[in-house]
């Protein structure tokens, strides 16, 4: 089965894994909204989540960044004065050298992280939602902040006013990412948070009629109760006046979603989400092990 997943972080690692571990065809979608300029190179957190995720050489405990990094280079920058807030290890400083040469070089970022994600050896295509740039910015009291900046520098704290998808007027979804989507047979929103990992892809222009034209849309909520599996979802979905919960997320996904799998603790939900006209599912949506990951993907394909 051809599968498009559009993926953000460490959520969107587990099904990845399940959907590979059923032998789905597997093309990756990745969320840009959280890349950044940091030390000099591009870092593209969640490009480089799924192509480290496909390649096994992710960290599973972190959920980021590659397993058993060192942190040599971050070490030396800190003793030569510079705030190394931002724990980039040296290999995944290897990844972001390379993709910033290659950018610099002229390539775009579809074409940089192919080539990067030939040399790890992923063995499913890794694509960026788009080669413009699209920045999350987070409005908050102390200031506009990036998602690094936010969800990394200032530990999530700040309240959040709201969000804004900064470049997402001029971007559009690449050739290969329309290709990829056309061709699934299946479409599959990766629980991600759906402000800033789903979002940005959502806000670029094009792309919700994209998912619309597709064969078939199934999301799987990254929510169980009135909070996310992990990171800042809740918080992110209440500045931008979402319910923080299945429904809020059904809510957002409705216009182009064909089904949403839910969590069985939410499972009196289902009837409101079907009234949205989407098909429903209530299982146990939490990931362990690589058991857990198989079992969450094949009961999302058959949603
Ligand atoms: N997340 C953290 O909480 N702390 C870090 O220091 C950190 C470093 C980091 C380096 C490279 C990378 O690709 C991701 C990194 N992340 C870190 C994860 C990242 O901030 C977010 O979890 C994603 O942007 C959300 O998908």
């Amino acid at each position: 089965m051809k599968v498009a997943a559009l993926a953000g972080g460490t959520g969107s690692a587990k099904l990845l894994r399940g959907l590979k571990a059923i032998g789905a065809e597997l093309t990756v979608v990745a969320n840009v909204g959280d890349n950044a300029w940091i030390y000099g190179v591009y870092v593209c957190p969640d490009v480089d989540i799924a192509c480290y995720t496909l390649a096994g050489i992710a960290d599973r405990t972190k959920g980021w960044g590659i397993r058993g990094d060192t942190f040599h280079m971050l070490d030396l920058l800190g003793r030569a004065g510079t705030d190394t807030w931002f724990r980039l290890g040296d290999r995944d400083l290897a990844t972001c050298l390379a993709r910033t040469q290659l950018l610099r070089e002229g390539l775009t970022l579809t074409g940089a992280t192919e080539a990067i994600a030939e040399k790890l050896g992923t063995g499913s295509a890794v694509l960026p939602a788009c080669d413009e740039p699209v920045q999350t910015v987070i409005r908050t009291p102390e200031g506009e902040l990036n998602l690094q900046e936010f969800w990394v520098r200032e530990k999530g704290r700040p309240r959040a006013l709201g969000v804004e998808y900064r470049g997402s007027g001029k971007a559009r979804p690449t050739a290969r990412v329309k290709e990829a989507i056309g061709e699934a047979d299946v479409v599959v929103v990766c629980p991600a948070n759906p402000v800033t990992s789903v979002g940005p892809s959502l806000a670029i222009p094009g792309f919700i009629r994209l998912l619309k034209s597709a064969r078939r849309v199934v999301a799987l909520s990254p929510m169980v109760g009135n909070s996310p599996y992990s990171g800042p979802a809740g918080k992110l979905m209440e500045a931008v006046e979402v319910h923080p919960s299945s429904l809020g997320v059904a809510k957002m996904y409705s216009g182009f979603a064909d089904a949403i799998v839910i969590s069985d603790k939410d499972a009196r939900m289902a009837r409101e989400i079907r009234e949205m006209g989407l098909g429903c599912v209530a299982t146990g949506t939490m990931m362990e092990g690589g058991a857990g990951e198989a079992r969450v993907a094949r009961e999302v394909l058959s949603a």
